[in-house]
């Protein structure tokens, strides 16, 4: 008796643009989730505590300068690095909520239109990293930005790179299985209500789903 099977957590990412309301959003679906009853963790990409993330944050901050493939494939191992205690946590039923992941990854790195460095060749590290189970992609137009104010002084924070980004999320997206595509330009309140809904379903799901996969 007392014998009870753990059920598995869900790998939930949330990715857009700057400014899109990522935090924001993240914060209240862990609230929701939590109320429901998940042990919710959150994490966030580039996490700029290990050593790795510190060169990514001074890379970031423009205190360095990195080659575009190299930089690239350190914002990869600060995935890497941190994988296999994602894999724990959703097997010992952690729902983790990931404040950026792969997608930015191979986005912006492709954004900045260096002749050796396109999508397909940004994405390759990604390959074997834990595929999310859902991910919430927070749509903003140009416009809709824009009227939420300036830019941070951060590396890529700027309108050539933005538009760039916006187009190259939404080619890799078009894609992509498990993505939500949520119009980030509604309330906070709206978006927080049609990000759960998408969740629930995917919640309801993880029996059918299966174990934690993998990116491909
Ligand atoms: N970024 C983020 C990348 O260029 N590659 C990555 O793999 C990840 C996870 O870092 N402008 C970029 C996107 C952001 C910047 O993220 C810092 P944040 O969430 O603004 O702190
Ligand atoms: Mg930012």
């Amino acid at each position: 008796a007392g014998h009870e099977l753990t059920r598995r957590g869900a790998l939930l990412v949330v990715e857009g643009l700057d400014r899109a309301g990522k935090s924001s959003q993240c914060e209240k679906l862990g609230d929701y989730l939590s109320q429901q009853g998940h042990t919710v963790k959150y994490i966030r990409f580039p996490d700029r505590t290990t050593p790795i993330g510190k060169l990514i944050d001074s890379y970031l901050r423009g205190s360095t300068n990195q080659e575009d493939h190299s930089i690239h494939l350190l914002f990869s191992a600060n995935r890497w690095e941190i994988a296999k205690s994602i894999q724990e946590d959703i097997s010992n039923g952690i729902t983790i909520i990931v404040d950026r992941y792969s997608y930015s990854g191979a986005v912006y790195s492709a954004a900045k239109a260096n002749p050796t460095l396109s999508l397909e060749w940004a994405w390759q590290p990604e390959i074997g990293l834990p595929r999310p189970d859902l991910c919430l992609f927070l749509s903003i137009s140009a416009e809709e930005a824009a009227k939420r104010g300036g830019y941070g002084a951060e590396r890529y924070e700027n309108e050539t790179m933005q538009t760039r980004v916006r187009e190259l999320f939404r080619s890799l997206f078009n894609r992509q299985e498990d993505v939500a595509i949520i119009n980030a330009g509604k309330s906070l309140k709206e978006v927080s209500k049609d990000i759960q809904v998408a969740v629930s379903k995917c919640v309801e799901r993880l029996n059918v789903i299966g174990p934690l996969r993998v990116l491909g």
